[in-house]
């Protein structure tokens, strides 16, 4: 790494100990920046890296409810607004048991760059609370959702803070968040919040654009080297919102889709996996991976394990941050992989994404490859402005657009940096330019 750019990276470890995820988010954005600071020193005297890593405003809040025996129970809230210079702060809301706040400022971290990528008016942010919503009946989910929203209603808006989903939180989570806050502020302020129902001032394709997303960034890596997804042999881990949807369009494209995971296990498919079973398992009737394997013969469920030990071309980790390692990456890449796309925030570790990058593996890093979420929660807020409601067709095509031109412009600035093919240099030093020049302009804030 770039001696002075090593420098800062050690002062902003040292002020945030115990913070290995974030940590590791600093450290890859930091390695692809060297270049950039010898043609812009004056990013080095506005000291914008100092700024960039430290977030604009971090709130931590006790969220206390009670569970169905009357039981009180007491968890912690987050937000981290992280830089405001594109836009109003905008990222996911996580419930997970494995929520701190190293994991928040990652993502946050992550999310600046990823919005500034999709070209939409938006800043970085994220949060989300400890509490595991597994297990938990919808009275539950409710009784939290609303607790969690009566701290956090004082800190967002339309202009100000803008949340949606992420792992733990979907469309049902999103509708109790957005009645408490409508309730507390007596407001119908629909741009408070992103992947809202669609008769209540949600985008169609909002709920399959992450997983699309991340399929049309791949196809466009694929397509540099006159590939595509037809016939390739696809595995995806996870089985939330961003893979059923990227297996669903990994499929409409003619790939076959033999493995998934979820915390428990692994399915493996050989005839390609039956998106409307996965949907009414998952997502009907909230159940495992494992009730898949009991309704459908020639499957073969295993039970703990890595879903990274079926082979295939192309793999699109869609789970969690760290679940890919380089072991994993290296047996893949003997097996035949040729791509992968990332539809989860930091899914390989650093080991995979060298082993990745050695070995010729096209590799689109989750700030890019994901970023057709966040990017079409940007087109629900633009609807929400002008009281509009688009076709699934238009919004589909706009998120096309926004992938494709993420792809052209991280493939242009690798190019322009002198690493042809370096999707991670390219994301990386794409979206910090648009956003340092931006705090530059507004001055010292
Ligand atoms: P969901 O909650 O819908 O699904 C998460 C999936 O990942 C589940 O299958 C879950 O398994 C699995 N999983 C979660 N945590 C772990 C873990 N610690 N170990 C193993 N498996 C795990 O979340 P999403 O699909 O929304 O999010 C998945 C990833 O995509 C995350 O990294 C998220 O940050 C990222 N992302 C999401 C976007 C969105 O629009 N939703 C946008 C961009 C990125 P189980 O059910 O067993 O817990
Ligand atoms: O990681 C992400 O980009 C998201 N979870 C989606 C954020 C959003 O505001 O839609």
């Amino acid at each position: 790494m770039d001696a002075r750019l090593e420098a800062i990276r050690g002062t902003v470890l040292a002020r945030n100990p115990g913070e290995g995820e974030f940590h590791q988010a600093v450290t890859e954005v930091f390695e692809s920046l060297g270049p950039v600071h010898d043609r812009h020193p004056e990013f080095l005297e506005g000291a914008v890296l100092e700024r960039l890593c430290e977030p604009e405003r971090q709130i931590i809040f006790r969220v206390p409810w009670t569970d169905d025996a009357g039981r009180v129970q007491i968890n912690r809230g987050f937000r981290v607004e992280f830089n405001s210079a594109l836009g109003p702060y905008k990222g996911g809301l996580r419930f997970h048991p494995s929520v701190y706040l190293g994991i928040v400022k990652f993502l946050g971290f992550e999310q600046i760059f990823k919005n500034a990528l999709t070209g939409m008016p938006i800043g970085g942010g994220k949060g989300g609370s400890d509490f595991d919503p597994r297990g938990r009946s919808d009275a539950e989910v409710m009784r939290f959702c609303q607790s969690f929203m009566t701290e956090l209603y004082r800190h967002i808006g339309e202009y100000t803070d803008v949340p949606a989903g992420d792992i733990g939180v979907g469309g049902r989570e999103i509708g109790y968040l957005f009645g408490q806050y409508k309730r507390i502020t007596n407001r119908y302020e629909s741009g408070v919040l992103t992947g809202k129902g669609i008769s209540w001032g949600g985008s169609l394709v909002r709920p399959e654009a992450t997983g699309y997303g991340t399929v049309i960034f791949t196809e466009e890596m694929l397509k540099t080297r006159g590939k595509s997804f037809d016939g390739q042999r696809v595995v995806v881990s996870g089985t939330g919102n961003v893979a059923i949807n990227a297996i669903a369009k990994a499929q409409s494209l003619g790939a076959i889709v033999v493995a998934c995971s979820d915390s428990s296990g692994y399915i493996v498919d050989d005839a390609g996996i039956d998106v409307a079973l996965l949907r009414q398992v998952k997502e009907v009737e909230r159940g495992r991976l494992k009730d898949y394997e009991t309704r459908r013969p020639a499957v073969t469920y295993v039970d703990g394990g890595s879903v990274w030990d079926v082979d295939a071309t192309v793999a699109l980790p869609c789970a969690t941050q760290n679940e890919l390692d380089g072991d994993a990456a290296a047996r893949l890449v003997r097996n035949g992989l040729i791509a992968v796309g990332e539809g989860a925030n930091m899914p390989s570790t650093r080991d995979a994404v060298a082993v990745f990058q050695d070995s010729g593996v096209l590799f689109g890093p989750g700030k890019a490859a994901n970023a057709g979420g966040v990017a079409t929660s940007a087109l629900e807020m633009q609807q929400n402005a002008s009281r509009d409601s688009w076709t699934f067709a238009h919004t589909e095509q706009r998120l096309t657009e926004i992938m494709v031109g993420i792809h052209d412009r991280c493939a242009a600035t690798a190019d322009e940096y002198g690493d042809p093919g370096n999707y991670v240099l390219g994301a990386n030093i794409g979206g910090f330019v648009k956003v340092a020049d931006a705090m530059l302009a507004q001055g010292l804030i």
